[in-house]
């Protein structure tokens, strides 16, 4: 069949208010780029001449500025989902004129299948390639687009040229059926591959394809700082001590590590530790550090949903596609997210807090219990299946106005009996199977900072008897003493 080749203006112009659209793109890897920018130019001409115009936008987490940016400034976003960490789309779901919900990401092909999320009128994807057949090479996410490109009724391709071809066989396609007829995930290890090396649509579904030469548009990591780099040793130190002890095979386990300048530590003093052995990652986002990694024989295969690395090490991969197919594996984030195969293969999970509690409560997503930051990702899918979870988080925010360990979490995405080790600067406080005031005191004594000790041993110490130390009268005070006075050192524990 030979395709309709449209300019991104045309392509835009297809779109209607209201209308349902799957973009590709986890994090800013494999996102589309220049359609969602025409969108965002229509939206702005439409409401220029009175009109209404908006989308509703699903994608696989985050995206670039390029797609959530431009939309969000244009005001051509109604609902947003799942996962998000741009600025002016934090703003908008702030002011809730962006409706958003930030959902666990490997629901999301479900809660797409089962209708949960409505029609999708519209796929728009990145892709490598687009054979006559309707056979799609997907770039450095896979995220939802598999499931996106099936029920949506029309498709649109941003045909990246910057991607290399040689992304054939990176991907593992593979969707699940739905209950009551589904079977297990046959993944048995990271590295397995269960699937098809790209997505196969009826290519008549396909209305336009867009020819484009853009990198993908993720920031390089800023240097790393002692706080971090102190937090990766902790986590590097705690793990080849478990190893010492028998809790973690001599094998190792597979690692799933979050995003960000904590994970990138982690990983980092991971790889330069000699008491840990080489080891698999079993996670949503490869990172540069995971890239450096691999080629050290530091880390042996890596699967994940996305490839989020600069446009340096891209360039890296694709000078040496060999090398990297047989150690890298891109899945959707149904199973690259799996909390089943995640449980079974016995995970380490890495995520970070905004601030845990005494309890080990973890709130990953709002500050002062109101306001989203980005979201809680991939964190919850991984949590509660790992074989042992970790949490890391700098032990202050805000110059020391803030403490990241605080009596009670403003808002709580991940609970105490799914947060099993929590690491700050200061130290590695592990609660697994120890008590609520076995908890609260290891939390205070290894991970607070020092400023907010007394204060954190007051709480517990005027707690009357329970089985938690908890004063429903206080278990703000913190957060008061914060948003009253701009710090928790001011908070009075009475
Ligand atoms: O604010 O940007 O104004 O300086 O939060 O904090 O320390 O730079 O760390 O960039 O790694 O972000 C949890 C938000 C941490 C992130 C979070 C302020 C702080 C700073 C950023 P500024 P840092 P990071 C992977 C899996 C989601 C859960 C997860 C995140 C800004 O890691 O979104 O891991 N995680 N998912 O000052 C007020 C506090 C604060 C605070 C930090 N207690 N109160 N502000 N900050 N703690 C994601 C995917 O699945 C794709």
């Amino acid at each position: 069949m030979s395709y309709n080749y449209i300019t991104a203006e045309e392509a835009a112009s297809l779109i209607q208010n209201g209308q349902q659209i799957a973009f590709s793109g986890f994090t800013p890897a494999g996102a589309t780029k220049v359609i969602p920018s025409a969108i965002a130019k229509r939206a702005e001409e439409e409401h220029a001449a009175g009109r209404e115009f908006k989308i509703n936008a699903v994608t696989g987490a985050s995206t670039g500025d390029s797609c959530d940016g431009v939309l969000s400034r244009a005001q051509a976003l109604n609902y947003r989902a799942p996962y998000q960490s741009n600025a002016d789309l934090r703003a908008g779901a702030n002011k809730n004129v962006i409706h958003f919900t930030d959902l666990h990401l490997s629901m999301m092909p479900q809660y797409m299948n089962y209708g949960f999320l409505g029609k999708f009128d519209w796929a728009i994807v990145e892709a490598a390639d687009v054979s006559d057949n309707g056979e799609i090479l997907l770039t450095t996410s896979v995220g939802i687009s598999p499931t996106g490109l099936k029920l949506a009724d029309k498709i649109l391709i941003e045909l990246n040229e910057y991607h290399s071809k040689e992304l054939r066989g990176f991907h593992d396609i593979y969707e699940c059926a739905n209950p009551p007829f589904r079977r297990e995930i046959p993944i048995y290890s990271a590295g397995d591959r269960i699937g098809s090396e790209v997505v196969k649509v009826d290519p008549k579904k396909i209305v336009g394809i867009v020819r484009t030469n853009k990198a993908d548009e993720v920031k390089p990591f800023k240097p790393s700082d002692p706080i971090t780099e102190k937090i990766g040793q902790n986590v590097a130190n705690f793990l080849a001590s478990e190893m010492k002890a028998g809790r973690i095979p001599s094998s190792f386990l597979p690692i799933q590590s979050g995003v960000g300048n904590i994970a990138n530590a982690v990983l980092g003093a991971m790889g330069n530790n000699p008491d840990i052995p080489a080891f698999s990652m079993y996670s949503e986002v490869l990172q540069d550090s995971v890239i450096n990694l691999i080629e050290e024989g530091r880390i042996s295969c890596a699967s994940a949903t996305s490839l989020t690395v600069t446009p340096e090490k891209i360039q890296e991969i694709y000078a040496n596609p060999k090398f990297f197919r047989e150690r890298v594996v891109l899945r959707p984030q149904e199973i690259s997210n799996s909390p089943e195969i995640a449980r079974r293969i016995g995970i380490i999970s890495i995520n970070t807090a905004i601030e845990v509690d005494l309890s080990g409560n973890v709130n990953s997503s709002h500050i002062m219990g109101k306001n989203l930051m980005n979201g809680i990702g991939g964190s919850g899918d991984f949590t509660r299946a790992a074989y042992t979870s970790i949490y890391t988080t700098p032990s202050v925010a805000k110059g020391g106005c803030i403490s990241a360990i605080v009596p009670n979490v403003s808002h709580c995405d991940h609970t105490e009996h799914s947060v099993n080790v929590v690491v700050s600067e200061y130290g590695v406080a592990d609660l697994r199977c120890k008590t609520p005031y076995e908890r609260a005191q290891i939390l205070i004594e290894n991970c607070a900072h020092p400023d907010y000790r007394d204060m954190l041993r007051k709480f517990i110490k005027d707690a009357p008897m329970g089985h938690t130390p908890q004063t429903l009268s206080n278990a703000y005070c913190f957060h008061e003493a914060f948003i009253t006075q701009g710090d928790m050192r001011k908070a009075v524990i009475d």
